[in-house]
Parts: structure tokens; sequence; C-alpha cells
């Protein structure tokens, strides 16, 4: 059955209007709806769940770990409780940490989860003290799978437009050679015969084949993500849908045309825009994770890939809804803020971050020159939700235990701090570190999040 999530989200936003009926309550309140957001495997849930264990250790056993000391000082603070938002389910960070114990990561996201960090502050204002005790301030985090934000701009084109730009897409760059079984399908297949279920879903199984390979494969636009999922909303079993040969787009009359242009048209009407309505709601800052490990290890024309995706994913990433813009940019008179933020800096010696930083701002390049007019300001930092490395003995080594859960030492030839720089057929091994035992004490040593607390606290202020 098909769920009705804007209902669902419907529900919440009035509930939301609703809790605020006293005085007290509408002056104290303060909320900010903060977008931490990126493609898949970027690291939001890992960041989330270290983020939660960092407030929750300070609470509830009143260890302040140094980003929160400075940013969250005790003095200010009397509080910080985490409670679920309505209409969503709540982070599984129980789940997530039992996973850590494990020895594991935690699990891939496959649907939205939801929660509110709510700081109470001490009133310092005197007049205000007296009628108010304290502020709140909520702060409101989604985390959902990365598979659906590539899909929202499929909202804005004709199915003919999507299938003609995911064929030609599918036929280039690195994806090109994990495309070629999915090729020879549609090749061989007989368009002549009229498009029933049954033979609808073997075009869309063998086309997901190639989706799940090329993702395997370190490939980042991936369209339609969603249908990476199995346990999605969306029934790509009955209304899925494949790009097409232009021969076939381009006759309207096609009965093949007009099944998947009814079957995309689903996927927009009760997939794609309920979706954008609610989780890709106005923020007040954005917060874009990449992983650019994925890309070095692969090849320079993976980190490339990642480049074209992140910048055919501009609008998502920085308007989200374009009122997002309207409301807190042009309104406010403020100036929009987004930070780009490269994740995992741990699996790397400490000698070789600032190279990642100079390779993060080149590959958000082409997504900030999206919005050369706009009065918007970019940050680039790096961040580690978990240090799970060690120094190594020399300034390029780092120290880790391996998958075989020996203690090992790799020594770093230095990252790529651009493009040009990492030679053609070459690629950057990254080491595939393990879950420590001590992970939480490898959580509250997290490297980056002071700045992005920082990022997420200050006032906006230049
Ligand atoms: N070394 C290291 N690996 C990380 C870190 N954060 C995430 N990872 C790795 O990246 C994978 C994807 O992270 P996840 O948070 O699930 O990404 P999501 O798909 O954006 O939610 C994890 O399974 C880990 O292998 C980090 O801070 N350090
Ligand atoms: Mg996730």
């Amino acid at each position: 059955m098909q769920k009705n999530i804007a209902a669902l989200f419907d529900k919440t936003m009035a509930a939301a209007s609703l809790t605020s009926n006293t005085l007290a309550d509408v002056f104290s309140k303060e909320t900010h709806r903060f977008t931490i957001t990126g493609l898949s495997r970027s690291g939001k849930s890992m960041l989330f769940t270290s983020l939660v264990t960092m407030l929750k250790s300070r609470s509830e056993e009143g260890y302040a770990c140094l980003p929160l000391l400075r940013y969250l000082p005790p003095s200010q603070v009397l509080d910080i409780r985490i409670e679920p938002i309505e209409g969503y389910k709540s982070f599984p960070q129980a789940e997530n940490l039992a996973a850590l114990e494990q020895g594991q990561w935690p699990a891939a996201t496959e649907e939205a989860f939801g929660f509110k960090l709510i700081v109470r502050l001490k009133q310092t204002a005197s007049i205000k003290r007296h009628v108010l005790p304290h502020t709140d301030i909520v702060f409101e985090f989604i985390d959902y799978p990365g598979e659906w934000i590539t899909d929202i701009p499929m909202l804005s084109k004709t199915y003919a437009q999507w299938s003609d730009s995911a064929w030609a897409q599918l036929s280039g760059g690195p994806q090109q050679h994990f495309a070629h079984d999915w090729k020879q399908v549609v090749n061989s297949f007989d368009f002549e015969q009229p498009p029933t279920p049954q033979r609808i879903q073997h075009l869309v199984h063998a086309y997901r084949q190639y989706l799940i390979e090329a993702k395997r494969q370190g490939i980042s636009l991936l369209q339609p993500g969603s249908f990476l999922l199995d346990s999605s909303d969306f029934d790509w079993q009955s209304f899925g849908f494949t790009p097409l040969p232009s021969s076939i787009t381009s006759d309207v009359s096609h009965p093949w045309y007009k099944a998947f242009e009814q079957h995309f048209g689903a996927f927009q009407d009760k997939w794609l825009a309920p979706l954008k309505q609610s989780i890709f709601k106005e923020t007040d800052k954005q917060i874009i994770l990449v992983d650019l490990f994925e890309g070095l290890n692969h090849s320079r024309q993976h980190l490339y890939q990642l480049k074209e995706t992140l910048s055919h994913l501009a609008d998502t990433f920085v308007y989200g809804q374009s009122s997002w813009f309207s409301r807190n940019v042009l309104k406010k008179e403020q100036i929009g803020k987004v930070a780009f933020v490269a994740t995992k800096a741990d699996l790397i010696p400490v000698s070789q971050r600032e190279n990642l930083l100079s390779l993060l701002t080149q590959i958000t390049e082409g997504a900030r020159a999206r919005f050369t007019d706009k009065p918007i300001e970019f940050e680039h930092f790096l961040v580690s939700a978990i240090e799970v490395t060690d120094k190594g003995s020399t300034p390029q080594a780092i120290r880790y235990k391996n998958s075989d859960g020996a203690y090992v030492e790799s020594t770093f030839e230095p990252v790529p701090s651009a493009l040009k720089e990492m030679e053609e057929g070459a690629h950057f091994p990254v080491p595939n570190a393990k879950v420590p035992a001590d992970f939480k004490a490898r959580i509250l040593a997290g490297k980056g999040l002071d700045r992005l607390l920082q990022f997420l606290l200050g006032k906006g202020e230049q």
C-alpha cells in the first residue's frame, strides 16, 4: 500500500503550530531547522549518531567534550534534551550504537527519521528574566536515505527529457562500463510487443541491476535512486519505468513511451512532490556532506562525476524549496549560509587534511557557480564523526585496525589537492578501517564538530 506521506507531514505541521499556545511559549521558543544533507554514504547517519552521543554524554554524564564546552557553555545552558519529531519515526540512535558495539557501522538508512534537539538557555536580559526564566532553542534534524535526494531534480522534467538525459548519462563517464548488460537487454528487447506488467518488470529489473552495480562501483548520479531501496514507499514493482532509447522517446504515440510516461507521472505526483514538500523544506542553514574517499578510491573520473552530481543537485541542496531562498535570505535581508563538509577525515593523516580541504573546494566549484549572483556565503571544512584512526610513526602515516582486526600502520602518498594532480588511471587507496572497540571515546574525539556547531549555532553574523 502506498502511504500518503504528504498527509502525514501536514499533520506534523499543524501540530507544530498548535503547541505554541501559551504566551510564554510564543516568546521563549525559537525553532531552527537544519538540513544536514548529502548523497548516500556521505556520512549523515554516523554524524547524527555522534552528535546525539556527544550531547547525551554532556547532559547525562556531565562530560562536556571540547566543542560543546565552547559553544554551549554550562554557565548558559540549563538543559539539553533530545525528543522525537511528531510524524517522523525516531532516529535509531540505540540501534546505531548497538551496531557500533558489534564492530559494525550503522545500517544504511531506508526511510526518514527525525529528532529535535532542545537547548534550554538561561535568560540573560534582566527584564526578560522576570517574565521568562529561559529560552528554548529547538533544532530539528531529519535523516533520510541519500538515494532520495538525487531524484528531486526529476520533478521538473518530462519523461522524455529525463529518459534522454539518463540515457546519455549512462552512456558516458565511468558508469558506461557498468551499463553494458542493461544496454544489451534493451537492444534485444522487442518493443513491438505491448507493455504488459511482466515485460515492464523485466525491463525495470534489468535497469535496477545496472543501478545497483553502478552504485557498488562508486557512481553517484543514479536515477531513480528510490528504485535502489527495497522498502521504498514508491511501488516501483508495479509503477516502474526505465530510460528508453530516443527512437522510442521521440515517438509520443509509442505504447512503451505512453506506459512509461504514465508511470513517470505517478512517480512525480505520488512520491517526489510530497517528498520534496516534507523533507526538503525550507531551513535556516544547510550543511552538505561530501564523501571524497569513494572517488579517491576509484578514479579521477569518479571525482569529476561527483563534481557534476553536486552541480546538478545545487538547486535541491541550496534552495530546498524555492521558498527557502525568498523567506530566509531575501525577506530577512540575510546572507544565506551553506557549508560543504568533507566527511571521514580521520581516514588520512592530519598532514594531508589541508589537501583534502582544497580538493573539496574544487569539487563544489560547479555547485557554487550556480549562485554567483545570489547573497549566499559558502564555507568548507572537514569532519570526522568518529576518529577511528590513530597517529602513525611519521606525519604521513596513520594506524588503525584493518578488516582482519590487526592493528596496522599505513603510510600515504599525498592526497591530491586538485583534480589535475590525480593521474589518469591512478587511484588513492583508502584504508578499510574497522569500527574500534573503544568507539564511544572515539566519537567524543571526533574532529570538526566544533566547527559544525559553530556554523549551526552562530547567529549568522559576518
Ligand atoms: N572512518 C570513518 N568512516 C565513516 C565516518 N562516518 C561514516 N563513515 C563510513 O561511511 C559509511 C557511510 O556512513 P553513513 O553515516 O551510513 O552515511 P549516510 O548514507 O550518509 O547516512 C559508514 O558505514 C562508514 O563506513 C567517519 O567519521 N569516519
Ligand atoms: Mg544514512
